[in-house]
């Protein structure tokens, strides 16, 4: 048999396997196993003024109840919204912005997915309540609603409320673990005081009444910026990080893992004039600019950003941070690095040409969808 002759053989051997729903390993390897990761997520990037306005928009078209749950405009990544799909802002994570108005409750109910909120824009008055513990929620603020914990939020304030959500609603969607309970209530009984958990764990520290508790999820629900604040300034006295500059990892404080268990969370400090190395790493992250003016050059391109935008690193993708600005740059972000340590999947390279710097072609303008 010719080699032509044998290929012909082989593919009329492959249709003939599929009618019974089997096939040929030797035709798929290459798809399976990839050489490195592939995916279609692209890097990205919103700006705070667009979803901003939005949401102010949505505000008295929507009201809150059982019937929208929240009022909530989310980063749809445009390479995932093929195929009637739903988009997220990468394969495993979605992140959101939600606007509470004053006097506003988003009712109770609890799921699966891990949630965080970080707060970017309010003047305190808004809180939500986990499995009974209430807490304030003051810009910069990092809030765990760790999976299948009640939550509801509310609005005692004068001023709209903006935040981020992050949940794993890619990850728990691909893994088939999604579960939703709404609570019969509009709020959940309060258990006791509020931001109790602060008090018990946020300084480093822990009462003695905790010494008992350990795993997960975290004890401590609300990582107050202040004290996060401190964190920072106080590793300014050290070498910054290549890649990441001044960094901190939310971390459970019975165990020294993160601070969700599924969705890394971890903040950034950029000195005015830092320029970091480039590196990629097997994990996805999204960002939201806390303070602070720079650009992030992703696979070659440059995405400008300020305060208050969202951008999406990908898996595999080359990256560095730059701040451009006076002042110093806070940016905070969302990941699935917890999964990847976890499933022994985390892989990380650093670039070794130019200095381990990208060369720049091009710039990042978003693009509208025409429908
Ligand atoms: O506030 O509980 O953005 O359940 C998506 C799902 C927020 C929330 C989101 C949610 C919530």
């Amino acid at each position: 048999m010719s080699q032509s002759e044998a290929r012909i053989a082989l593919n009329e051997f492959a249709a003939k396997i599929s009618e019974e729903h089997l096939g040929p390993l030797w035709d798929n390897l290459g798809h399976m196993i990839t050489l490195k990761p592939k995916h279609e997520v692209i890097p990205y990037l919103w700006k705070w003024q667009t979803i901003r306005n939005y949401l102010l928009e949505a505000g008295p078209l929507l009201a809150l109840g059982r019937e929208s749950e929240r009022r909530v405009i989310y980063l749809q990544n445009p390479s995932l919204l093929k195929d009637g799909k739903i988009g997220y802002s990468t394969n495993t994570l979605y992140v959101g912005v939600q606007l509470l108005l004053p006097g506003e409750v988003a009712p109770s109910h609890r799921h699966s997915q891990a949630a965080i909120r970080f707060i970017i824009e309010g003047d305190g008055g808004a809180y939500t309540t986990v499995d009974g513990e209430k807490t304030y929620m003051e810009r910069g603020d990092l809030v765990l609603t760790p999976p299948w914990t009640w939550h509801d939020h509310g609005h005692e304030g004068t001023e709209p409320v903006f935040w981020m959500d992050g949940l794993d609603v890619g990850l728990v969607k691909t893994l088939t673990g999604s579960f939703f309970e709404p609570y019969h209530e509009n709020k959940y009984p309060l258990s006791g005081p509020p931001d109790g958990s602060v008090a018990r764990y946020a300084s480093g520290v822990r009462a003695i009444s905790e010494r008992k508790r350990k795993g997960y999820p975290s004890p401590l629900i609300n990582y107050k910026w202040s004290n996060i604040k401190q964190a920072l300034e106080g590793l300014e006295r050290l070498d910054p990080d290549p890649y990441d500059g001044y960094a901190v990892d939310y971390i459970n404080p019975t165990t020294g893992g993160s601070a969700d268990a599924r969705i890394g969370t971890t903040m950034q400090r950029l000195t005015p004039g830092m320029h970091t190395k480039a590196h990629r790493h097997v994990h996805s992250a999204v960002y939201h600019v806390l303070e602070g003016s720079g650009y992030t050059v992703i696979e070659g391109q440059k995405f400008e950003w300020e305060q208050g935008d969202f951008f999406v690193v990908p898996p595999w993708l080359w990256h560095e941070h730059v701040n451009t600005g006076t002042g110093t740059v806070h940016l905070f972000s969302v990941n699935d690095r917890p999964v990847m340590e976890i499933l022994g999947l985390e892989q990380e390279e650093e670039l070794r040409d130019n200095n381990g710097q990208q060369e720049v072609a091009r710039t990042f303008e978003p693009a509208r969808l025409s429908k």
